[in-house]
């Protein structure tokens, strides 16, 4: 058998590009953490990853908010475009690539796919009439819609203002894609997770498709439409294309292109499914390019279950979360506390009672008291083991076990559950070094102390193995204090024990308790 981790797939995982018309939040910071997550996860993991981020900056929202900001509007997308990409440092989101929307191999890749849609047939003139969403970006049909009795109008699922629009447009023929679409969910039940927003989707696809306005004439911030300048294309055209971009297209002979098109997952939030499940692949096929293998659907994050509204005043800034927990405690928060797909809630009390529950008790305390013992019984260095007991079998058992655990669920996204699994193995841990009893043992058999030393230090190395792409800094730490180079941190490694008499540099906690001023 080939070894593990050895000829591996590459893995093109994408976040969706924010919209740079103001600062990003935690809903953000949420996409990012977990979609960083996931490209760790896979490049630990023995695979070739290229992960890829960045902002949407055209389209009439972005020209709206730089008038009312009396800014030009490349200034704007270039101003919050850093913010953004600010804001991923501050996160550690390990991207490959940044891709703004007015980058130049963009135009370039927009005006390919357009052009090939074109060809198909699949373009034509019309006169458009009906309802826009500023906010959203998005076309809504009158029965979309709620009349309000002020005598406005607003989208009913998203409660954002529409205004009346009629134009001359560019269509693309989406009802000549039905089909297409439906025969694509049947064949590929996994291409769009979880399976609640698959369903919604299948029955949206049913209930019948319009054909879709696809450029604007009455504002100019966009890509030019090949061979119309009048028209600028649809924003969701370009933004969608970013995907294809950040891969090389229209050079579909590249390397990059070869190796990872079509992109493994999209990761996205519930509001733009339809964009990514409906009219990105059928753009796709009308240009003749592959499917994209998966889009999963990450819910919605919450302040105490309430919607964050600047007028209501909760919405959080991700950088000052990151300021008073730290980014560790943050980043395992999101993660844990959140099943991986529904919407979630977050608040001071759930945070500080994963830190100190979770990080400090479970696993650093496990790491400091065991670390302690060595440097002090020990000699500082790593203790040779006796014979293995059956609890120590046992337990080295379970801690073996978790890689493939935690591979089968970020395999389905299930994130929160392979945390899950791992500390279901911390609890066990501590059961079990409570019942050795090694602090006993240093009098009376300090050769049975050693062996359980041993034990639990290696399930505290597996572990921090496991946890670096959800706490990269944090698992670092532990894995510094285990005496583990650099090169010795990656999945293979696991089935390694760690090797006895190895010194060991001196204990310090990694999780300390948060403490209310
Ligand atoms: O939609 N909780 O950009 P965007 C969790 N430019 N996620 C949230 C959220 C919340 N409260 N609010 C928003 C756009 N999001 C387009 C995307 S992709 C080709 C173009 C998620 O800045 C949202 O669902 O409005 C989306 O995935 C991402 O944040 C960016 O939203």
């Amino acid at each position: 058998a080939a070894p593990e981790g050895a000829e591996r797939s590459p893995f093109y995982i994408t976040t969706a590009i924010a919209y740079p018309n103001g600062a990003p939040h935690i809903g953000h910071a949420y996409e990012y953490i977990s979609s960083d997550a996931l490209a760790r996860f896979k490049r630990l993991d023995g695979h070739e990853v290229f992960f890829m981020t960045g902002t949407d900056e055209h389209g009439l929202k972005m020209q709206q908010t730089a008038i009312k900001e009396g800014i030009d509007v490349r200034d704007l997308a270039a101003r919050n475009s850093d913010v953004f990409q600010n804001l991923d440092k501050v996160l550690n989101i390990s991207y490959d690539r940044f891709i703004r929307t007015t980058d130049a191999d963009h135009q370039v890749a927009s005006k390919a796919i357009w052009e090939k849609m074109a060809a198909s047939g699949d373009i034509y003139l019309d006169t458009y009439s009906g309802w826009y969403s500023v906010r959203d970006e998005a076309f809504y049909t009158e029965a979309e819609t709620t009349l309000l009795d002020d005598g406005t109008r607003q989208s009913t699922e998203t409660g954002t203002p529409v205004e009346w629009t009629e134009e001359s447009n560019y269509t693309f023929r989406l009802s000549a894609y039905e089909e297409r679409l439906l025969a694509l969910y049947e064949e590929h039940p996994e291409f769009i997770a979880p399976t609640t927003r698959r369903n919604e989707i299948v029955s949206f696809v049913k209930s019948g498709l319009k054909d879709i306005s696809i450029s604007r004439t009455t504002f100019d911030w966009g890509v030019k439409v090949p061979g119309d300048p009048d028209h600028v294309m649809y924003v969701w055209v370009d933004a969608l294309t970013n995907y294809l971009t950040g891969v090389g297209y229209p050079n579909a002979d590249s390397e990059e292109f070869k190796k990872f098109w079509p992109a493994s997952l999209h990761i996205i939030g519930k509001d733009i499914t339809r964009f990514h499940t409906v009219y990105w692949p059928a753009f796709l096929m009308s240009a003749g390019i592959e499917l994209p293998e998966r889009v999963f659907v990450h819910g919605f994050l919450y302040n105490k279950g309430e919607k964050m509204s600047k007028s209501v005043g909760n919405v959080v800034d991700p950088i000052a979360m990151v300021d008073q927990y730290g980014l560790d405690a943050v980043r395992f928060f999101l993660l844990r506390e959140i099943s991986y797909g529904q919407d979630g809630s977050y608040s001071h009390e759930a945070i500080v009672t994963r830190m100190n529950a979770d990080l400090s008790n479970e696993l650093g305390n496990l790491a400091q008291r065991s670390l302690t013992m060595v440097a002090k019984n020990c000699d500082a260095q790593v203790p040779t083991p006796g014979e293995f007991t059956e609890d120590d079998l046992a337990m080295l058992a379970s801690a073996d076990a978790l890689l493939a655990k935690c591979r089968s669920e970020f395999d389905v996204q299930a994130l929160h559950l392979a945390l899950e699994a791992i500390w279901g193995v911390l609890g066990e841990t501590n059961r079990y070094f409570s019942k050795q009893e090694p602090w006993v043992l240093r009098k009376t058999d300090p050769a049975r102390m050693a062996t359980v030393l041993y034990v639990t230090i290696e399930v505290v190395r597996i572990v921090g193995i496991l946890v670096q792409p959800v706490m990269p800094d944090a698992a670092s730490r532990i894995l510094d204090l285990l005496g583990q180079s650099e090169e010795s941190r990656q999945f293979t490694d696991i089935a390694v024990r760690i090797d006895a008499n190895r010194k060991l540099p001196a204990p310090a906690p990694v999780f300390p308790r948060f403490v209310d001023e």
